[in-house]
């Protein structure tokens, strides 16, 4: 892969990760309005998918959705202030963490109900089907999420009109408190594919090439017009479900496990052994990303509030 790719690839999961850590402190200053669902051990995912997408293609997130808002090409300072409730947040506060969309980069949105996410990519699908395009959608969603109807309907719909749509599932092995293991028999999400008879893939989520290959392969049968393929990612969350959750229900040694596998070190190691950056070259890198991140959470800090009279403006009735 060229080097342009793999360090944009690494200053994107690093931006995300740093981005985050920031929501987590400010959340602790009581200044996040909601919960947060983090994505922290999970970057490689968004980030090895969108480096295969073009601006104009689609990404439908999830209520775990900052780190392919990010990924996708959303700006930092928009994303916070939208997360800290501001008026120059990307839904003028009015949305915050759960809510985040940007139609000008093709985040068409993230939403709060589980699996909903699945039948609007496949709509998204279909509006590039009939206007020609050659665009396409790609859809985040969790192992929790692919227990829904929705997953079905969705799939099987994208899967007979052969619908552009790289189905995405981040399997982090829980959906909330509960183990996968404890809902479904199948061990890979993968399998599940061949009930629609589409391709379906497993990859190791927590390294970044891998999932770029089955994305980039996912991505040409989709421009090819040949329908959707099923990815699954097998990655895990560093953090509990939501801010408010300590995610005891894990074994350490389950933790232990994966958070030496984290993404993000995996593919700091690899450009410094493979002889693309200098460990110094790393270093200047990386304060150039938490700088922007810095100048983003001080945007948002600076934003005013909406004001009550904003309230009842851009709905729907
Ligand atoms: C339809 C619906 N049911 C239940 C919930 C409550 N809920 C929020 S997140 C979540 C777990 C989702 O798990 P998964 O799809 O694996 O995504 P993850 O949180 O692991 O990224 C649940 C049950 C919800 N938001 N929407
Ligand atoms: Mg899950």
């Amino acid at each position: 892969m060229n080097k342009d790719r793999l360090i944009w690839m690494y200053k994107k999961m690093l931006e995300i990760r740093l981005f985050e850590e920031k929501v987590f402190e400010l959340y602790g200053q009581n200044l996040v309005p909601g919960t947060i669902h983090l994505y922290a051990g999970e970057e490689a995912v968004a980030v090895g998918v969108c480096a295969n997408l073009r601006k104009d293609d689609y990404i439908v997130s999830t209520h775990r959705g900052h780190g392919h808002c990010l990924a996708k090409g959303a700006r930092l300072d928009k994303t916070m202030a939208e997360i800290l409730g501001k008026r120059t947040g990307y839904c003028k506060g009015k949305g915050g963490s759960m809510h985040i969309a940007d139609f000008s980069v093709g985040m068409l949105g993230a939403t709060a109900v589980v699996g909903a996410g699945i039948p609007i990519a496949a709509g998204a699908g279909l509006s590039i089907k009939l206007r020609g395009t050659e665009q396409v959608t790609a859809c985040f969603f969790g192992d929790g999420a692919s227990n829904q109807g929705t997953f079905h309907e969705g799939v099987n719909m994208a899967a007979i009109w052969k619908l552009p749509v790289l189905f995405v599932c981040e399997n982090n092995l829980y959906a909330m408190g509960t183990r996968q293991n404890r809902v479904m028999l199948a061990e890979s999400i993968a399998t599940r594919a061949s009930a629609y008879g589409i391709p379906g893939v497993s990859v190791d989520g927590t390294d970044v090439l891998r999932v770029y290959e089955a994305a980039r392969a996912a991505v040409q049968r989709a421009r090819r017009g040949e329908g959707p393929t099923l990815i699954e990612c097998r990655t895990y969350r560093h953090m509990g479900h939501s801010r408010i959750d300590p995610a005891t229900y894990r074994p350490r040694e389950e933790v232990e496990e994966w958070l030496r596998r984290d993404p993000i070190q995996r593919l700091r190691r690899g450009l410094i052994e493979g002889g693309h950056l200098s460990d110094a070259e790393v270093q200047v890198l990386e304060r150039a990303v938490a700088k922007n991140v810095e100048s983003a959470v001080e945007f948002a800090m600076e934003s005013p509030y909406p004001s009550s009279e904003e309230a009842l403006d851009d709905l729907y009735a």
